[in-house]
């Protein structure tokens, strides 16, 4: 494809996914319109598509087999998120995939192009549980339970789309299969403007996780509660909020953000009766991140003890620190003639399989530098740039 089709293909399909709203899971309708895009695009290379136990979808140039070479990312997206994010790897391992058949190459080990599930975690509030359920880190009963913002859980949706919600779990023959994971992702910060390359190697993903917070006091009337006579949880709330900021700042390189915060009832005059928000904590190396998240639980119970309020924190998901495999990455940065290394601070599928099979990131520009917003971006020709040097890396490791 030429480097504008391709753009604009990745257009389509971050257009597409977003009339999903906030992100959906593969089963749900929204995603199932870019499953049969996927489908379609991967047939028309001849490639044998399969859905697995845990609703990942695969596309396998060739039979199925072990020390496969595989490639991929997600389509699904956070709410308000850009085009890129996801759909650029997707696009760019099918777009490889065509130069390569271009020039008759045909590869001497299995391999696939994946579409992992619900790697956000927008719509069930876990993320990579595609490729944690494939992996086994997270306990299938657990996966099945999660609810979305309407209560729908993980099982009734994956029915819903014609899923098994039985099935899912470990996946060992699925994941025997695969010999190396590389996973091609649009940049979600500025370190490639800053570097002024294309494309980059990754070489970290830092800890993160992300803790739920119930606040719960007392509902009340906005106009005829005394200040006194408030039990207010909306107050503790915004403490961890203003604090989240501190505390992450004072760190020097972590990250705390609440993006959600739920009062309920939600009226204009209503004190709430309960607040829930979410903290994303994100600290590199060791164990910063818990400490950072012990240190807003401890300022939670106070300002909630305060205002005479209760509150529960619960952790609900948690990645360590993840080093990329070491030969695979100084293999790629050779194939692509040196290519700069890049960490990250945005967790990814290839973040979960590298605790499992040797895997590794390639980064794209992004000249917004901007992520999980609509100004995410990458321009045509280093699109064009990164399905090259994969097909280039792929051809590699397939040979
Ligand atoms: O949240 C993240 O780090 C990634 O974009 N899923
Ligand atoms: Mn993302
Ligand atoms: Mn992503
Ligand atoms: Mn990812």
């Amino acid at each position: 494809m030429t480097a504008t089709s391709l753009l604009g293909e990745i257009a389509d399909v971050g257009r597409d996914r977003k009339r999903g709203g906030y992100s959906r899971h593969a089963f749900d309708q929204a995603e199932g319109e870019l499953r049969t895009w996927f489908v379609e695009r991967a047939q028309r290379l001849s490639l044998d598509v399969e859905t697995d136990r845990n609703g990942n979808i695969w596309a396998w140039w060739g039979t199925p087999g072990p020390d496969a070479v595989v490639t991929g990312s997600h389509l699904d997206s956070v709410p308000g998120g850009g085009a890129f994010d996801g759909p650029l790897g997707v696009v760019s391992a099918l777009d490889a995939v065509e130069i390569l058949q271009a020039k008759g190459f045909r590869p001497g080990k299995p391999f696939a192009v994946v579409v992992f599930a619900e790697e956000e975690g927008g719509r069930f509030g876990v993320p990579c549980l595609g490729s944690r359920l494939l992996t086994g880190t997270i306990d299938a009963d657990k996966a099945r339970a999660l609810k979305d913002p309407d209560g729908i859980t993980f099982a009734e949706a994956s029915a819903k789309a014609g899923h098994d919600p039985e099935r899912f779990g470990a996946d060992p023959e699925a994941l025997g299969r695969i010999g190396r994971f590389l996973e091609l992702h649009v940049e979600q910060g500025r370190g490639l403007i800053d570097l002024g390359s294309p494309v980059a190697v990754g070489d970290t993903v830092i800890a993160h996780g992300r803790w739920r917070f119930s606040f719960s006091g007392q509902g009340n009337h906005a106009g005829a509660t005394l200040i006194g006579d408030r039990h207010d949880p909306m107050l503790p709330a915004a403490a961890v909020v203003g604090a989240a900021r501190r505390v992450a700042k004072a760190t020097g390189d972590g990250r705390a953000t609440v993006g959600r915060l739920v009062p309920t009832p939600g009226g204009t005059n209503v004190i709430a009766s309960t607040v829930d928000l979410w903290l994303d904590a994100r600290v590199p190396g060791g164990d910063r991140t818990r400490a950072l998240v012990a240190e807003l639980s401890a300022l939670a119970k106070e300002a909630a003890a305060e205002e005479g309020c209760l509150v529960e924190i619960a952790e609900e998901s948690y990645s360590d620190t993840v080093t990329f495999d070491a030969k695979l990455r100084d293999d790629l940065g050779k194939w692509l003639g040196g290519a700069p290394e890049l960490p990250t601070g945005a967790g990814h599928d290839a973040g979960i399989l590298a605790g499992f099979v040797p895997a590794g990131m390639l980064y794209v520009r992004n000249p917004t530098g901007v992520s999980h917003a609509p100004e995410e971006f990458a321009e045509a020709e280093d699109v064009d740039h990164g399905a090259r040097a994969l097909a280039t890396v792929l051809e590699h490791m397939s040979t």
